[in-house]
Parts: structure tokens; C-alpha cells; sequence
């Protein structure tokens, strides 16, 4: 028995589903379309300092460049070769970037986009990042290389060759997602090509791929390029790790291809979680922070040792992709920092934080007409992610990660670590409470009026410093103290109209 716990243990440990955080470090940020650079940079002056765990970058492949509209994000999702070249660098600054990163215990997850090439549509030609050559007419990418062989044409049963119903499993994983050409995962050549090019970011040192667009790959088919993976590197990882996968899989319900397919394979995106958070936090159709209570498995999501779970990603915070109005952003900070705040504290699911740039956004219709603007730049050229005295970020970038209330709820977690949920309170409204164990407590107030009540925390007596309104300075708190008595005991008041409508205090945080 003993044995086989020891076994499992390790079993888990080793698996696709441990992103190997350095120990005590629990969630990943993405930063959303960062140059190599400035990633290896933030990595040694913020993100270890800070206990962040790692970092999902963009596809660092060769990509379409598209002009019109011009440099739009979404180039990205379009292959063009392997090679290691993009907006964000080549591939001397990724490997530098890997390296350092490695280097001070934050890892690098990659963006593997797999499941498609470019458009259809795109004109034959050099216009892609390495200024390789390609035509999407005759499904020639000399670059990879791939033929007319690779791609599903014969396979999809659509006659537009499109994907035209998610309630066909065949189309979805057949058939072209919005015109991309879907390349043909059947074929032990393109599964070959596309683990040595994993694997070539797996030589270098990267952590671990969120598998882009998987629902349009079949769960078998992935499993067989995972199979061919090598272990991860041993400068900085123990023998035998493999990579943690994370499958980008949106299942809100009602259709032909679930998460539950992609379990054996790794981790699944939990979209429901975001739209679901996002709902309740707005308080829209009756919705209340009172029913939190049993959030998780409880509210029908997928197991939490399986889930990748986020507020908003690269898609939903601009209406691409899944999850709808309801998901909250950068856009709607008060709500958003709760949100955040909500989802760090709660033990359900491995945490991705999301770090995003500004964008002219614009409604039309209900549409963001302009949900398509790239990275700030200069003539189509990345900026830098330069830092503010205050060290916030400037260029247009926006760095919710550097949020005092998102970072120091990165730090909650790592603290809490492993103690249970426990200590729940709630209104019947929306101001609730919960606590992990005897480590760390957090309350909120989302209703109209005042709260006012004694809570019982769970920890040590003594006089806590609040880590959203402020800091732990030199043993001084910057924000709002909060005393704890013997029993565990202590009094709240967070008026409703309050910057951030939220307390959170944990061990490290007494004073
Ligand atoms: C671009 C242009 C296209 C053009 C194409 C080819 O925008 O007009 O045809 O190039 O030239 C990103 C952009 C795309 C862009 C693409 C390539 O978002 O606009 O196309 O790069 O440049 C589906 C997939 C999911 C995908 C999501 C966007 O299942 O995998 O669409 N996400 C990933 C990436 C994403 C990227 C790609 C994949 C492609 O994160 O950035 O695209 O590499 C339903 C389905 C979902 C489906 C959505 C949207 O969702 O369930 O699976 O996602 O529809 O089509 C309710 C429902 C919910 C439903 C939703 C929307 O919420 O509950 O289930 O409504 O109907």
C-alpha cells in the first residue's frame, strides 16, 4: 500500500500534469504576446522575486505575417515553419530567455500551436516572420516541410471544407477551424515533425505546451505525438519529468466533443470556470457570491487535479472564443481584482493569471470592432515593456500581474499551499468568506451595503496586515490591520464603496 501511494506520488510528480513549479510557487501568468527579452528580464527582477511559478509565452514559431488588417495578435495562430521566429524574437533571445528564467526556478511554457497551418485563403508567397516561402493553394510549406500529403482535404465530409457543425466530432477534429488548413495528425510524418520541433523547445528547457485549438485534434492523435516527447531537460529538471500539458479544449456544454476526452492526455482549459466567476461576480441572472460555497467540482466542473483555470484569456477579454459577455478583464479592474483575488485563494485548479496590452477598444453593435489590434509597436515592431517608478508597466502594456492586489494574492497562494478549504461564512448574499486551514483568510463584499461582522479566521492570534489595501513593509503594514484574538477570532468592515471591496491576511502577512 505504502509502495503504491509512493508510487502514485511520484507518478504525479513526474506527469504531464505537474507544471514543476519550483516548490511554493503555484501559478503561471501569461504574458500575452512579450518579446523573448523582456520576458527573461521580468523573470530575474519580478516573477522569482514574486513567486510566480511560470510563464506561457506566444508561439515562438514562424508565423504569416498578416498587413491587413495590419499585424493583427491572431498572425500568430498561423504556422508557417518551425523555425523559432516571430514578433517576439529569434531564437538565440528565446534560449537566452529560457535559460535565465530557468535560471532563478520560473518556467516557460510554450504555445504549441499544432492543429493548422495558415488560412487557406493567405497569398502564396515570403510574407511570414523568417520570410520562408510558402503556398496555402497547393499546401506547400518547403520550409517544415509539408505537401498536399499532410492536410485532412480528403478526410473533412463538409463540402465548404470548413468546420460547419460543433455537433459532429469528426468535422471538428476533420475539418478546417475558420479556413486554417488543418494539417493531418494522422500521419506518423506530421506527428514526427511536430514532436521534433517540441522537442527541440523541450531540449532548450521549456517547462511544458498548452496544446492550441486541441478540441479540433483527436485525443488519440495528440496522445501519439506526446508519446514521442522527449523527458524534460536535466540542468534544471529531475530525471524523467515529462512536460505538463495543458489542452486548450472550450466545453461550456451542449456539444459533440468534451474536456473529459483529454484527461489522459493532461491538463484541459476549465472555460467554465472564467464565464462562470464572471456571471456571479456581476451579480447577473440571480447569481450570488453566497453560492460560491461549494465552487469547483460542485458546480459541475471538470476534476481539479485535470483543470488549467483563468478569469479571461487572450481570446475572451477581446469576444474571440468562448465565454461571452460575462468575463471580466482588465477593463472592469474592480470587479476583475476580486475575481483574481477569488480564484487565487480558492484551492480548485492550477492558476493562470493573465497580463494583457491596451487596445483602442471600440463597440459597434455590440462588437469590439478593433478586438484585432496587435501588440503596442512601431511599425509593426514589438515594444519594449518598459517599467514605471511606481513599477507599473508603460508602452501600453498593462501587467495586471503587477497589481499589488493580483501579486500579492500570487503570494497567498503559495503560502496556503496545500491546507484545506475550510471556514466558509456568507451572507446569503454576496459577502462571503473563507479561509485554508490555518494559514491564510480572505473576505469580500459584493452587495450594496456595508459589511460588519466577527469571522472566524482559522489563524494564530495576533495583527495581520490586509495584502490588497497595502503592504507589510519592515514589519509595518501600509494598509489596513486586522487583529485576530486567541479563538481565532476577528472583527471586519469593508465598506461597500471601498477601492477594493475585499481583505485577505495570511500567515507571513502578521505584523
Ligand atoms: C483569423 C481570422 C479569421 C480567418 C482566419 C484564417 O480572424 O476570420 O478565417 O484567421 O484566415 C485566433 C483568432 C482567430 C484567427 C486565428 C488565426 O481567434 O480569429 O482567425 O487566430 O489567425 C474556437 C476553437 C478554439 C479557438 C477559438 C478562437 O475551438 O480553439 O475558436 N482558440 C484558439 C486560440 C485562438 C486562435 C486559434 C485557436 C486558432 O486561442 O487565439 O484563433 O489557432 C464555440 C466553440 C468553440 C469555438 C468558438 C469560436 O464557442 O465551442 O470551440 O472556439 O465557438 O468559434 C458560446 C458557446 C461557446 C461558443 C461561443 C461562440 O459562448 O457557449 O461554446 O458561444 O460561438
Amino acid at each position: 500500500m505504502k509502495f503504491f501511494l509512493l508510487l502514485s506520488f511520484i507518478g504525479f510528480c513526474w506527469a504531464q500534469y505537474d507544471p514543476h513549479t519550483l516548490y511554493g510557487r503555484s501559478s503561471i501568468v501569461h504574458l500575452f504576446e512579450w518579446r523573448w527579452a523582456d520576458i527573461a528580464k521580468e523573470c530575474e527582477r519580478y516573477l522569482a522575486p514574486n513567486g510566480f511559478g511560470g510563464v506561457q509565452v506566444s508561439p515562438p514559431n514562424e508565423n504569416l505575417v498578416v498587413n491587413n488588417p495590419s499585424r493583427p495578435w491572431w498572425e500568430r495562430y498561423q504556422p508557417i515553419s518551425y523555425k523559432i521566429c516571430s514578433r517576439s524574437g529569434n531564437e538565440d533571445e528565446f534560449k537566452d530567455m529560457v535559460t535565465r528564467c530557468n535560471n532563478v526556478g520560473v518556467r516557460i511554457y510554450v504555445d504549441a500551436v499544432m492543429n493548422h497551418m495558415c488560412g487557406v485563403g493567405a497569398e502564396a508567397g515570403t510574407s511570414s516572420t523568417c520570410g520562408s516561402y510558402f503556398n496555402p493553394g497547393t499546401r506547400d510549406f518547403p520550409a517544415v516541410p509539408y505537401s498536399g500529403w499532410d492536410f485532412n482535404d480528403g478526410k473533412c465530409t463538409t463540402s465548404s471544407g470548413g468546420i460547419e457543425s460543433y455537433n459532429d466530432a469528426s468535422q471538428v477534429r476533420d475539418c478546417r477551424l475558420t479556413g486554417l488548413l488543418d494539417l493531418a495528425l494522422g500521419k506518423d510524418y506530421v506527428r514526427t515533425t511536430l514532436a521534433n520541433y517540441l522537442n527541440h523547445l523541450i531540449d532548450i528547457g521549456v517547462a511544458g505546451f498548452r496544446l492550441d485549438a486541441s478540441k479540433h485534434m483527436w485525443p488519440g492523435d495528440i496522445k501519439a505525438i506526446l508519446d514521442k516527447l522527449n523527458n524534460l531537460n536535466t540542468q534544471w529538471f529531475s530525471e524523467g519529468s515529462r512536460p505538463l500539458i495543458y489542452q486548450e479544449v472550450i466545453d461550456l456544454g451542449g456539444e459533440a466533443v468534451t474536456s473529459s476526452e483529454y484527461y489522459g492526455n493532461g491538463r484541459v482549459t476549465e472555460f467554465k470556470y472564467g464565464a462562470k466567476l464572471g456571471t456571479v461576480i456581476r451579480k447577473w441572472n440571480g447569481e450570488k457570491m453566497a453560492y460560491l460555497k461549494n465552487w469547483g467540482e460542485g458546480w459541475g466542473f471538470m476534476p481539479s487535479d485535470r483543470a488549467l483555470v483563468f478569469v479571461d484569456n487572450h481570446d475572451n477579454q477581446r469576444g474571440h472564443g468562448a465565454g461571452g459577455s460575462s468575463i471580466l478583464t482588465f477593463w472592469d479592474a474592480r470587479l476583475y481584482k476580486m475575481a483574481v483575488g477569488f480564484m487565487l485563494a480558492h484551492p480548485y485548479g492550477l492558476t493562470r493569471v493573465m497580463s494583457s496590452y491596451y487596445w483602442p477598444r471600440y463597440f459597434e453593435n455590440g462588437d469590439d470592432v478593433n478586438n484585432w489590434v496587435g501588440p503596442p509597436n512601431d511599425n509593426g515592431v514589438t515594444k519594449e515593456v518598459t517599467i514605471n517608478e511606481d513599477s507599473t508597466c508603460g508602452n501600453g502594456w498593462v501587467c495586471e500581474h503587477r497589481w499589488r492586489q493580483i501579486r500579492n494574492m500570487v503570494a497567498f497562494r503559495n503560502i496556503v499551499g496545500f491546507e484545506p478549504f475550510s471556514n466558509w461564512w456568507d451572507n446569503g448574499s454576496n459577502q462571503v468568506a473563507f479561509g485554508r486551514g490555518n494559514k491564510g483568510f480572505i473576505v469580500f463584499n459584493n452587495d450594496d451595503w456595508s459589511l460588519s461582522t466577527t469571522l472566524q479566521t482559522g489563524l494564530p492570534a495576533g495583527t495581520y496586515c490586509d495584502i490588497i489595501s497595502g503592504d507589510k513593509v519592515n514589519g509595518y503594514c501600509t494598509g489596513i490591520q486586522v487583529y485576530v484574538s486567541d479563538d481565532g477570532t476577528a472583527q471586519f468592515s469593508i465598506s461597500n464603496s471601498a477601492e477594493d471591496p475585499f481583505i485577505a491576511i495570511h500567515v507571513e502577512s502578521k505584523i
